[in-house]
């Protein structure tokens, strides 16, 4: 099966450059004034490879010449996910190679500055990727969701210079290695099916959307340049501590000079050399959205790179950098050691048309939304979502659950060490990404794994302390719905997650069933582990405008009682040891077919559209009454 050998093939091959390439940073690319950057999204031109083994691009080498030289080609805007935009359901459901093309010009300037650096980044595309610029392969990468980027200053100057032909190969198929999982099962029953037939199996809910998910970008710095700055952060009493760490790439004997400045443009502290601590008086702490009057405040730091060598350019990069602690205790969730309770939702990076593509006005949207209900977090269900969503995050203080793309793990072939090799590089690619974001509380690094498989243990015990070993300032997590005694990772998290669907799957139209069970659920995990709780997922289908009293399942009004019969419970236990509860799910999102899908999950409490349904306002309403009561224990500090 030429798609999954070619993406098997090339997952090992990407594994090792990854396993090279995390030794760099991966800043996101901001302008300064070294520092310039070109979006080149947009329209670009594409060609799905349909030949039967998927291969024909690589065997014909459409990287070498013009994409439309190459047979038929498409309008494919970028980015987006390729499958909604046309009316080929060949297009929707393809599995294996698509071809994505784009020429566009390189400034003179920066071409011939041999002193600048030009690199070609990808937000993310789905699943497997390879760059080509003018022909030339200039890096792969494995992975939905997350960057990848090249230096391709070389290329340019030695081929045809200004003019840039970026061609971008992408597959889509998953394999018991990938993140997520799938296989792909050929159909062999010839009186059933053509010969050749073959579908993509996964264990996931949601639909496996493709394509170049979020921007492309071009962006320069000079040779000498920041290559990555990590910050952690601290206070005691009325003083802020931020320690930081510089990397240059570039020049042996940079001179690096960093400066913190408030949000009134004072500078508050400043320091000399790559690493160190700045002190910060009176310190503006980050709080989260409804905890404080004055939640989200960022501070702005100025890291600045003077190389040594006469033609050495000054590299400007500047942080936003948020004041806050985060600690766990065996019953509470502490963010400048005051108790967190989150109150929140699971969202999806989906929408009409374009799938999985990056969208300001669906980001804005959604973030108005989440305020307007009362929303103080959001957890990145099922994998890490667009850098600009955990930016508005940290302006905006809404508290994030940053999770892994490590959802659907059921298979006990998907537990062995090339798997866990893949996961522990994504966990590296994930907090390389997300360390300096102070909305993000939280890593998660699966949802609903096989936790009861023998092999569980042993890999959640590594993937949890490998991802502690890349940041002890956050705690560690994954989203379990196993049975309490059966779950062989809980004892290395740090807060368990615990996901439910009681009167839904179990017990579907009882109700009645959800007090007692949800109760014994609680207490048998905090009896079990003594940590914290959160319920990580509930909820019902309604679809929007089915209405029944009294209730029946996917009516609004069964999905309002599922909530109530839950948040009674809550509401006794946030007294003792639970700390949080996200609602599943935000929006209705896209799914495979299946016969319990009506196109689509339905779960969310507001429509695909962003309309809302009732249980939208039950929710509004309990958010900002929990809210309110936060604000009132604050105030009697
Ligand atoms: C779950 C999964 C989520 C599903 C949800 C459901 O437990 O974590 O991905 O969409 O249940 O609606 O079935």
């Amino acid at each position: 099966i030429g798609a999954e050998r070619a993406a098997e093939r090339l997952l090992l091959a990407a594994l090792c450059s990854v396993c090279q390439a995390l030794q760099d940073g991966m800043l996101f690319p901001t302008e300064s004034p070294s520092r310039e950057v070109k979006d080149v999204s947009g329209l670009w031109i594409f060609r799905a490879d349909e030949s039967p083994e998927r291969s024909r691009g690589f065997e014909q080498q459409w990287y070498k010449s013009p994409l439309a030289e190459t047979g038929p080609v498409i309008d494919m805007p970028v980015p987006s996910s390729y499958n909604d935009i046309t009316q080929d359901a060949q297009i929707r459901d393809f599995i294996g190679w698509v071809w994505y093309e784009k020429d566009v010009w390189v400034p003179a300037r920066w071409i011939q500055d041999r002193g600048t650096r030009i690199v070609l980044r990808v937000g993310s595309a789905h699943y497997y990727s390879v760059l080509w610029v003018n022909g030339v392969k200039v890096t792969e990468h494995v992975g939905g969701h997350l960057p990848f980027e090249a230096d391709i200053s070389g290329v340019l100057r030695q081929t045809s210079g200004n003019q840039c032909r970026i061609t971008i190969a992408v597959n889509n198929t998953l394999t018991l290695e990938t993140l997520p999982p799938g296989t792909i099962q050929y159909m062999t029953d010839r009186s059933r099916y053509p010969a050749g037939y073959f579908v993509q199996n996964t264990n996931f809910d949601f639909f496996n959307y493709a394509g170049i998910h979020r921007p492309v970008l071009l962006y320069t710095t000079p040779k000498a340049h920041i290559d990555d700055i990590t910050v952690e952060t601290t206070f005691s009493d009325n003083i802020g501590l931020v320690s930081f760490n510089v990397s240059v790439l570039g020049s042996s004997k940079a001179a690096v000079k960093v400066t913190l400045s408030a949000q009134d443009g004072r500078c508050v502290a400043s320091a000399d050399g790559s690493r160190g601590v700045l002190k910060v008086t009176d310190v503006n702490l980050w709080w989260p959205y409804l905890m404080h009057e004055n939640p989200a405040y960022l501070y702005s730091m100025e890291v600045s790179v003077q190389a040594t060598a006469e033609d050495g350019q000054t590299d400007v990069y500047t942080l936003p950098v948020g004041i806050r602690t985060v600690k766990v205790t065996s019953t509470q969730f502490l963010i400048n050691n005051k108790p967190f309770y989150f109150h929140g939702v699971n969202k999806h990076e989906d929408a009409d048309i374009r799938g999985k593509g990056f969208d300001w006005p669906l980001v804005v949207k959604d973030f108005n939304l989440m305020k307007w209900m009362g929303a103080n977090s959001f957890r990145t269900s099922h994998y890490p979502y667009a850098e600009e969503i955990l930016q508005m995050a940290d302006r905006h203080g809404i508290v994030i659950i940053d999770e892994c793309p490590g959802v659907g793990i059921k298979d006990i072939r998907s537990f062995g060490n090339v798997s866990l090799a893949h996961h522990l590089t994504v966990m590296e690619e994930l907090v390389r990404r997300d360390k300096n974001h102070p909305s993000v509380v939280m890593w998660s690094v699966a949802n609903e794994p096989a936790s009861e498989m023998p092999p569980a243990g042993f890999y959640f015990k590594e993937l949890v302390s490998h991802t502690r070993s890349l940041d002890s300032s956050r705690p560690v997590t994954y989203i379990t719905a196993s049975n309490y005694a059966r779950d062989l990772g809980a004892p290395y998290v740090d807060v368990i997650c615990v996901n439910s669907y009681f009167s839904w799957y179990q017990d579907p139209g009882h109700t009645e069933l959800i007090g007692l069970q949800l109760n014994t659920q609680f207490d048998n995990w905090y009896g079990k582990y003594q940590k914290p709780i959160i319920q990580s997922e509930y909820g019902a289908d309604a679809v929007p405008g089915l209405h029944s009293d009294p209730p029946m399942m996917f009516t609004e009004e069964y999905q309002k009682t599922v909530l109530q019969n839950y948040h009674n419970v809550f509401d006794q236990k946030r007294k003792e040891f639970v700390i949080g509860e996200l609602i599943w799910n935000f929006a209705d999102f896209m799914t495979s077919q299946s016969i319990i899908r009506v196109v689509g999950n339905k779960k969310g409490i507001f429509t695909r559209q962003r309309q809302p349904k009732a249980g939208a306002f039950l929710l509004r309403e309990r958010y900002w009454r929990i809210a309110n009561e936060t604000v009132h224990v604050l105030n009697c500090f």
